[in-house]
């Protein structure tokens, strides 16, 4: 459970600060992630690192996995494509599709080998599969599913036309132990004192204009008909759609209007207390909406080929993730990992389930920890208690990169133009994506000669051709983005407290980059490395988080060897483009860059909606009306939890005491709402981000508007050229207000959507402060970085159809 108790609610009400918009300071800075210096380090935790890394794997030796294409059939090196959902049936009210939610394995990197023998091992996932009998693709692999058709990582990707509403129905078919550590102190797993399934499922569509009871928010889950602690058990949210029949046992059916112009989302899921570990374990998949503007620029601005999946493009879905080692690396670094004979074995996923504090609970600094003990701060949290044997961790930044599902791939190119749709997945770990032609000095030669790059890493002083973004998470941007180029790059040192600037392709968890590079003019055999060089945590870094070729061997404090050339752990070589054989077009790079920049200043007012604020306008964050529109406050904080360990919370900007006995700010996510909007209103938030972490900020429902940001001095911070048109995943970086605005209008469906009405906190018996209430259409914002969105960085939205006490039960349709 997180930190929270009904005592802090009964004073809540009566101690709401409003904070004068030109006193707005940050309350508390983050907390230390440091130890104690000068003090002498003991053998703490027998010495354990409590933190694996990944079997040692050679770099750029399998294929990307492509999109299946039904007509010529293409596979990655290790024999899978990325299906595209195939409806059941079709008609006048939309398409409708059936997806299965189920275990299976895939083979991640062709290195990754079993624990007993030399064969090859497919690596323990979860995630989504087409249920439809002619789904593709049309090959088996390694499955163990009960449908016939096999899962296929990132898979099934929904490919829906504007306006025509998609009808999914899920099928939880999770019954076995799951693979990955669960935490049941975190909200939702225990209830009451009783043990809850950690097999449920929910299913958001992030970036959906959707009706709430569709939108898959944490309380909405479902358990499978087969779950052997819950079977056929539905979540306090969990609402069909009207009109429709009940879906059945272990079922639930989404409503999707794609009432949205042309952009790519992705679905994934959102159960209350294991969404961060269902998304690592796999759940979660593309979702492209496509118009007839967008269309009528395949095949001149946007190449149209089978190459670029007609004109869609190829998605690149980046992940991070760390595979367990050897039984020995393991049992050296994380035994306690083989405790649980549920886990995974070497190759499978592993995840960090213990909380490694730099003090231990007596006090002793631990030169292996990677957060804070609240023991052992000041003020200190009064009367923690013991930390679970089996712990959620404030991040989980791993070690190896995935794109769409293969570990440091290679992709060929055509000496032509590419489009790329850029999703970061990954559960905590930013990147800032830049592009380099590889370096060629053979692995073989030691030392490196001064000034040379070996082969597999990029050479930073020979920049790739340039990354053009056309669009973001609302899809197409008002005016194209040439990513400054020669890229900037991190130099590995925060210049400011706020930003690791400057910077290339920043993109957080959960942001989306539409992006076209050209190709054409590189020679045939050149080899090219997508690079990532953003700390992590950003901004501030921690050094055994950064694994490059040559880093220093961090073993003393928990970290990794040192990376050798060619091999991982390396998180700064994303994947490898290797520019291949003929097919290629003749493109004057001006000429694209003007004639796209022409294509988008007609398409973007023709698709999307008008700015709030005009562009140009002058905004202070510090302004009490922005746009003619009240600023409302809004806080991200760091606090602890019941057991001293780090959470985040947001909410707005009153104050309350915590158990430190500090004002802070924030509330969780059961706490009354503070977020209240009635339909079509628009509103303006300004959100002050008190903790040293730049938090990716999601909202559901709502796109937004960047208007501005400024530091705590009032200085503005520019708002970035890609941040321009339409969010819905935005940066909030430290000691920074930003501030954005959003019109809450409610999707349009074809029946009448009732109201959410629930116990405020479902996981806790009805009382006099944990009453029932109408929260209305219910959504939510979070963080998206899903460590801190689970441990507690997440609040309600409610938004009524005309302005009513939530109190008020009458009211039942929206
Ligand atoms: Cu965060």
């Amino acid at each position: 459970m997180c930190f929270r108790n009904f005592t802090k609610w009964s004073r809540w009400a009566g101690l709401v600060v409003v904070v004068a918009i030109s006193t707005l300071l940050p309350c508390r800075f983050s907390q230390d992630r440091g130890v104690v210096p000068g003090m002498a380090y003991g053998q703490v935790d027998g010495g354990y690192a409590r933190w694996a890394q990944s079997p040692i794997l050679d770099k750029f030796v399998d294929s990307l996995t492509p999109v299946c294409n039904s007509s010529a059939p293409v596979f990655s090196s290790l024999g899978y494509c990325i299906p595209i959902a195939q409806p059941v049936t079709s008609d006048s009210t939309g398409k409708y599709y059936n997806i299965g939610i189920v275990d299976y394995t895939q083979q991640m990197h062709s290195q990754l080998y079993d624990q007993n023998s030399n064969d090859l091992h497919p690596t323990k996932l979860r995630g989504y599969v087409d249920q439809n009998p002619n789904a593709q693709p049309t090959y088996t692999t390694d499955g163990g599913v009960t449908s016939s058709v096999a899962p296929s990582y990132l898979g099934p990707i929904i490919v829906a036309q504007h306006d025509t509403p998609a009808i999914v129905t899920y099928e939880n078919l999770l019954t076995a132990p799951f693979f990955l550590p669960v935490d049941t102190t975190y909200m939702g797993l225990t209830v009451m004192g009783m043990a809850q399934s950690p097999n449920r499922t929910a299913v958001h569509l992030h970036g959906g204009f959707t009706p709430w009871i569709s939108d898959g928010t944490p309380f909405q889950w479902f358990t499978a008909s087969g779950d052997t602690m819950q079977p056929n058990v539905r979540g306090p949210s969990y609402v069909q759609v009207p009109g429709m029949s009940d879906p059945g046992a272990g079922k639930w059916t989404a409503y999707y209007t794609n009432d949205q112009s042309a952009r790519f989302m992705f679905y994934h899921d959102h159960a209350v207390g294991t969404t961060r570990l269902n998304v690592y374990a796999g759940m979660a998949a593309g979702y492209l909406i496509t118009d007839s503007q967008e269309q009528s620029l395949y095949g001149t601005v946007l190449p149209n080929n089978a190459a670029n999946n007609g004109g869609l493009g190829i998605p690149l879905i980046i992940q991070d993730k760390t595979f367990v080692p050897s039984s020995g690396d393991i049992t050296a670094n994380d035994p306690s990992w083989n405790d649980n004979p549920d886990w995974g074995t070497q190759g499978d996923l592993w995840l960090a389930h213990v909380y490694k504090a730099n003090q231990d609970d007596s006090g002793t600094p631990d030169p292996k920890g990677r957060w804070d003990n609240g023991k052992w701060v000041y003020p200190p949290v009064q009367d923690p208690l013991p930390k679970p044997s089996i712990s959620g961790v404030a991040e989980a930044n791993m070690d190896t990169p995935v794109v769409n599902g293969v570990a440091y791939p290679y992709l060929q190119v055509a000496p032509r133009r590419y489009r790329f749709r850029i999703l970061n997945a990954a559960n905590d770990r930013h990147v800032n994506l830049q592009l380099y032609y590889e370096g060629n000095t053979p692995i073989t030669t030691s030392p490196l000669p001064s000034g040379q790059t070996y082969v597999g890493d990029a050479d930073l002083t020979r920049p790739g051709p340039p990354i053009l973004q056309i669009g973001n998470e609302g899809g197409f941007l008002p005016v194209p983005v040439e990513m400054n180029n020669p890229p900037t790059q991190w130099g590995g040192v925060p210049t400011s407290t706020t930003m690791p600037t400057p910077y290339t392709l920043w993109m957080a968890p959960a942001e989306r980059a539409d992006i076209v590079i050209d190709f054409s003019n590189i020679p045939t055999g050149t080899r090219l490395i997508l690079y990532n060089d953003a700390p992590s945590p950003a901004p501030m870094g921690d050094p055994r988080l950064d694994y490059y070729t040559g880093d220093l061997d961090q073993t003393a404090s928990g970290g990794a060897p040192a990376t050798l050339p060619g091999k991982g752990p390396n998180t700064r070589t994303i994947m490898e483009f290797r520019v291949v054989g003929t097919g290629g077009e003749t493109i004057d790079y001006p000429t694209f860059v003007t004639d796209m920049t022409n294509a988008l200043a007609t398409i973007y007012p023709a698709t999307q909606p008008p700015a709030i604020v005009p562009p140009g306008t002058f905004v202070s964050t510090r302004d009490t009306k922005v746009g003619g529109y009240a600023n409302q406050i809004k806080s991200l904080n760091e606090d602890f939890d019941d057991y001293g360990r780090l959470k985040q919370n947001l909410g707005t900007f009153a104050q309350h005491l915590n158990n430190q006995g500090i004002n802070v700010s924030g509330f969780a996510y059961v706490d009354p709402p503070t977020e209240i909007a009635t339909k079509g209103q628009t509103q303006v938030w300004t959100i002050a981000n008190n903790t040293g972490d730049v938090h990716p900020i999601h909202f559901h429902l709502v796109n937004v508007q960047v208007v501005a940001r400024t530091d705590w001095a009032n200085n503005p911070v520019p708002v970035d050229p890609n941040e321009l048109g339409w969010k819905e995943t935005v940066r909030m970086l430290p000691g920074t207000n930003t501030t954005v605005a959003m019109k809450f209008s409610l999707p349009t469906v074809p029946f009448i959507t009732p109201s959410s009405i629930r116990l405020l906190d479902p996981t806790m018996a009805e009382s006099s402060v944990n009453r029932w209430h109408n929260f209305g259409s219910e959504y939510v914002w979070h963080c998206h970085m899903l460590e801190h969105e689970e441990h507690d960085m997440m609040r309600v939205i409610e938004v009524y159809q005309t302005s009513i006490s939530p109190e008020n039960f009458l009211l039942l349709q929206q």
